[in-house]
């Protein structure tokens, strides 16, 4: 068996989607995610220029040797650009894998541990009670975990309030977005909002917050403390974690449960944070972290230390990623948890797949592959639009984290 192409595919039904297409000489395929936010070309030259021209003639069934001459191959190691590159390599080889032996990729990673995964919703409001409104809707749809963000009084454009309901999409414009940002505002809001959400809603259903590495280390282990009487599932990205020791600082003074790595490209962005038990969940998944081959080696690692996975699961990341992501949740054993932004219409309809959602939890399928597919026709109906993620000032003006 030997690789005939692989085509880099561009679409924006919504928001632009990057896919990679491997085919075989005989017309098995497989497709894998390589969507990098706001810097979607960069991935789209690096594929075409630097991999695809390597690939073609080799065996699709070598994929960990395929993976190790990527990686370690190519001298220049990890990064959002090459880890996504490679990703999408690997999922593409998975798939092909499963639909070349016609079995799911579950069956291909050791069998499923659960039917479903659970999975939690974005619940977005201007403020607390339109929040809370939202948690609400989320509940009534059948969903057992809702992360909560709300507006916070006084600042403009605080993370994760969203334009529309139920589709939350930051990268809003081709230039960047300026917002600002307030941190005493916000430390003094966000207990009230999880004070109104537990006494609206008491204590079945779970809560999640996310910071968006907002605090130093300092500001984040006060939080973590103003928050432990609403028992959240977990707080997320409380400080940002290139500094993994800053966490033992976050970790000494609080227990909420702190989860972190939705940008993390390998194992070793979290090496530290897991084996000395910082964190309770690596946020790491399929497009962001080297594909199927290296998600499943940072989960191995991080079950000696009793973390478990909570997956990325923004709209930003395609059907594609998802799909495969739902197979490694369904077969890890320590699985914690699975973000689930729904997709607009328009990309469930160029991305067909057989995961579905009931009653909180989301099913993988029975598909051969990750069970995801393109519909190339009506991809090309939707050309790539220059899209980037806001920036975040304080507000004398000075550059933050957004
Ligand atoms: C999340 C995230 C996202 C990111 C987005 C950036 O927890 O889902 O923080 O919403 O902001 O993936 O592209
Ligand atoms: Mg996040």
């Amino acid at each position: 068996m030997k690789i005939a192409s692989a085509r880099v595919i561009v679409t924006c039904p919504g928001r632009n989607f990057v896919t990679l297409k491997i085919e075989t000489e005989d017309g098995a395929y497989g497709i894998g995610d390589a969507t990098l936010n706001g810097r979607e070309k960069a991935v789209v030259a690096y594929l075409e220029d630097h991999v695809v021209p390597t690939l073609i003639g080799r065996d699709p069934r070598r994929i960990e040797d395929i993976w190790q001459y990527l990686y370690r191959g190519a001298y220049w190691r990890r990064g959002p650009v090459t880890m996504r590159a490679i990703a999408a390599v690997d999922t593409a080889l998975w798939d092909l894998k499963g639909k070349t032996l016609g079995v799911p990729l579950y069956d291909l990673l050791g069998g499923k541990s659960r039917e479903g995964v659970m999975v939690y919703g974005h619940a977005n409001g201007d403020d607390i009670e339109q929040t809370a409104d939202e948690v609400q809707r989320y509940l009534e749809l059948g969903y057992r975990a809702v992360r909560a963000q709300s507006g916070v009084p006084g600042v403009k454009g605080a993370y994760g309030v969203g334009r529309g309901q139920m589709f939350y999409e930051p990268a809003d414009a081709a230039l960047p977005t300026e917002t600002v940002w307030s941190t005493p505002q916000y430390l003094d809001h966000a207990p009230k909002l999880f004070d109104a959400l537990r006494e609206r809603f008491g204590f079945g259903p779970h809560l999640l917050h996310d910071v968006h590495h907002r605090l130093t280390p300092l500001e984040a282990a006060q939080l973590g403390k103003s928050l432990e009487p609403h028992r959240l599932f977990w707080l997320e990205d409380v400080t940002p974690a290139e500094n993994q020791e800053g966490f033992r600082l976050v970790r000494q003074h609080t227990t909420t449960p702190l989860a972190v790595g939705e940008i993390f490209n390998t194992l070793w962005d979290c090496k530290d944070l897991i084996q000395e038990q910082l964190i309770d969940y690596v946020r790491a998944t399929v497009v962001g972290a080297g594909g199927l081959t290296h998600l499943r080696r940072i989960a191995d690692f991080a079950s000696v230390w009793q973390v478990r996975t909570g997956c990325h699961g923004a709209t930003d990341l395609s059907p594609v990623t998802m799909g495969a992501a739902l197979h490694f949740d369904a077969w890890v054993p320590n699985f914690g948890i699975q973000e689930y932004m729904r997709h607009t219409p328009e990309t469930d309809a160029v991305f067909p797949h057989a995961y579905r959602f009931e009653a909180g939890l989301l099913y993988p399928g029975d598909a051969p592959g990750h069970g995801v597919d393109i519909d190339e026709a009506l991809a090309a109906r939707f050309p790539y639009e220059p899209k980037q993620l806001p920036v975040a000032r304080l507000e004398d003006g000075t550059m933050w984290n957004w």
